[in-house]
């Protein structure tokens, strides 16, 4: 049987390549390369999914989950760098920060004036650099997430958007985690309309941007299933347990190494909590996946199938955005697996 949901793509993910990411201070090869989004595409092409454009969304729907602040300097940081003569003088040939505003700085910091100052005053982590395609690809990746929220509210019963780079990260006014914009939470955001919305994060890491745009909001809950920051993972600030928010935030932090059988039991108590919300946002990051590079979960390719199930019996008109998921030899059939479990879930 084919996949029935509808996949929303944009060409234009390619344009940003991030170049290896600078990780305590050293620039190594970065995993969250073009050839994701290629290799997830072919796969699900392969399981015969019907492809649609992303169609281009309006900067309200981008303001809703961001400050104009954060959009202005993502969109221009590039060409500044360059102006600035950075490429040439030291020869750093993307945006990385090199000094943070840092909350022990004070709470009343300028944006700073030089170029080279100003990265740090959007960028919370060193990992997520900015090149001369980044923006055009990270608005089209809201374009594909937004184009899927809106193919469910026409009457999908689900939609997967297969975007890059991921979103989870960013928060309203910074980025990083290799995301710039978060696509996950601009797809909930424009669900509002069905009601109260809920996200699950299956993402390995804690999707702490979402967690922090919609803490204070009764209307959307936001849930994850990660690895224990407090183990020593990303974003090991955020993402424990006690982050409860008024009641509509559940972390869901596990020991590194747990594998399928913790990690489902999570999956159903997200789904149980879930359960009240009249429509549902899965951020799906494969990288909980046993032999990814990025995290030490072990959740086999049944697990990831088991958990589309779990989610599709909530029979929630449903938005999947892709977060994380770096094995490029795996990637594509582990996010078929949890598509085709939606639809056993769902469409049964
Ligand atoms: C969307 C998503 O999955 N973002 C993940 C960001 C986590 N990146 C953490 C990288 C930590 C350092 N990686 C260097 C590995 C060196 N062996
Ligand atoms: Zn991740």
């Amino acid at each position: 049987m084919a996949l029935a949901m509808p996949v929303v793509w944009s060409d234009r993910h390619r344009l940003h390549d991030p170049g290896g990411e600078v990780w305590v201070g050293v620039r190594i090869p970065g995993t969250e390369v073009p050839d994701r989004a290629d290799r997830i595409r072919d796969a699900l092409i392969e399981a015969g999914a019907e492809f649609f454009g992303a169609a281009r969304q309006r900067d309200d729907a981008v303001l809703a989950v961001h400050d104009r602040a954060l959009i202005d300097y993502l969109s221009t940081a590039w060409d500044d760098w360059e102006a600035a003569g950075l490429t040439t003088e030291p020869g750093q040939d993307r945006v990385v920060p090199y000094v943070f505003a840092h909350p022990g700085l004070g709470d009343k910091l300028a944006v700073p004036t030089a170029a080279s100052a100003r990265a740090g005053y959007f960028a919370y982590d060193t990992m997520t650099l900015l090149g001369p395609g980044t923006w055009e690809a990270a608005r089209a990746a809201m374009d594909v997430a937004l184009t899927a929220a809106q193919l469910v509210l026409a009457g999908a019963p689900a939609a997967y958007a297969c975007c890059r780079p991921p979103g989870h990260h960013a928060t309203r006014s910074a980025f990083g985690g290799s995301c710039y914009l978060n696509n996950t939470a601009a797809a909930a955001a424009r669900m509002r309309p069905l009601g109260e919305i809920a996200v699950v994060d299956l993402d390995a890491h804690h999707g702490n941007g979402t967690q922090a745009i919609f803490y204070d909001d009764a209307e959307v809950r936001t849930g994850s299933v990660h690895v224990d920051p407090g183990a020593g993972w990303f974003p090991h600030f955020v993402g424990f347990a006690s982050e409860t928010g008024h009641g509509a935030n559940h972390n869901i932090p596990l020991a590194p190494g747990t594998g399928d059988e913790g990690w489902l039991a999570a999956v159903e108590e997200l789904a149980a909590w879930a359960r009240p919300a009249r429509g549902l946002v899965v951020a799906l990051g494969v990288d909980a996946a046993a032999g990814d590079p990025e995290s030490p979960l072990t959740v086999t390719a049944a697990g990831y199938r088991a958990a589309g199930r779990t989610l599709g019996r909530l029979r929630l008109p449903t938005v999947i955005v892709q977060e994380g998921g770096y094995d490029l030899d795996t990637i594509g059939g582990l996010v078929l697996e949890f598509l085709t479990g939606i639809e056993e879930g769902g469409f049964g």
